[in-house]
């Protein structure tokens, strides 16, 4: 108890976060009434009922049907500020967000509508909350590379204000070489690599997101435990995994916490940390998400509480500053 109070206190980053994802079913319904869309739930209550997944797809299909209430400018700073003061709230000082254009491009909503909405809110973080944000432009794995070529082209007036290229969505059936061009576009672009593997997807798939698409840090990743090799060149390369521990009980990657291998990860020397994905649907924040680890977790002790916070700070993007004084 004295440990996880201690752990929710301190400074941490959030590496793997979906925008779209901390869309909490209040504010869905009055982005609904303001922008005159219908949902299909009576009410926010029962929308909130209706978050009982059992796998990654049936969880998308809710995620992008959410995303309909996205119109405006004002809808997209609204949801971003919202996060980013939960944020706060749970003591993070670095935030990574993943935004995914493609749910909104293909609904007619562009760049120039979301993106001034999302920095607006990261500005108005950095200045009111000390937070240091920044996005991450996450790819549809389900939708065509061209299709993914074709939304890095449409961001390039947003370049400076993007700091890494993201991979996500369904990963069955769509594996990390179907994205090898699109991964050589954005590194030759200077943006950091990021991509979602190992979560449904085999550990096979957490090594060709490293060696075809030169991934520098991997989200999710717990299923690379199912190859010892690859436990191994992790922790010796230091590379971090983004973990997302009520995410991976709610999609049913694990039956329940306690049988979550991240401790595991950890203990093999694996840079690991905690976040909280899609926290409007998963049930909670980050600190949340530490909280339900280490409740399940008793033999989990200080000095792994405090390397989790340490990768996390580690791991950021975040240039020299104030974030990496934090580690
Ligand atoms: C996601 Cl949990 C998860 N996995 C893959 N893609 C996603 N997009 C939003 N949340
Ligand atoms: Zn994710």
């Amino acid at each position: 108890e004295a440990l996880i109070a201690a752990v929710c206190a301190a400074p941490k980053a959030e590496l793997h976060v979906h925008i779209e994802g901390t869309l909490e079913p209040e504010l869905a319904f009055a982005l609904a009434r303001r922008n005159g869309v219908a949902l299909r739930w009576p009410s926010s209550e029962a929308l909130r009922a209706a978050y009982a997944f059992d796998s990654l797809q049936s969880f998308l299909d809710l995620y992008y049907a959410g995303c309909d209430v996205l119109r405006t400018e004002q809808d997209f700073f609204d949801l971003a500020w919202a996060y980013f003061q939960r944020a706060a709230a749970d003591h993070v000082v670095r935030a990574e967000v993943f935004f995914d254009p493609q749910s909104h491009t293909a609904r007619g909503i562009g760049f120039d509508v979301f993106m001034p909405g999302l920095l607006r809110a990261a500005r108005r973080a950095q200045d009111e909350l000390g937070m240091r944000a920044d996005y991450i432009l996450c790819v549809l794995r389900h939708l065509s590379e061209d299709d993914g070529l074709a939304t890095l082209e449409a961001a390039s007036p947003w370049r400076e204000h993007i700091i890494g290229l993201g991979l996500d969505s369904s990963e069955r059936g769509n594996p990390p070489q179907k994205f090898a061009r699109l991964y050589a576009q954005a590194r030759a672009q200077g943006l950091r690599l990021v991509a979602h593997a190992g979560e449904e997807g085999p550990a096979a798939s957490v090594r060709d997101a490293l060696d075809l698409l030169g991934a520098e840090r991997i989200d999710h990743g717990v299923h690379a435990a199912d190859d010892p090799a690859l436990v191994r060149r992790l922790a010796a390369e230091g590379v971090a995994l983004t973990v997302c521990p009520l995410s991976n009980v709610k999609l049913r990657v694990f039956p329940d916490m306690a049988a979550h291998n991240l401790p595991a990860l950890l203990h093999a020397g694996v840079k690991v940390m905690v976040n909280s994905d899609d926290p409007a649907y998963f049930g909670g924040y980050v600190n949340a998400n530490y909280r339900a680890l280490l409740a399940a977790h008793p033999a989990l002790d200080s000095a792994d509480a405090y390397r989790l916070l340490r990768n996390s700070l580690e791991a950021s993007f975040a240039p020299a500053g104030p974030v990496a004084a934090w580690a």
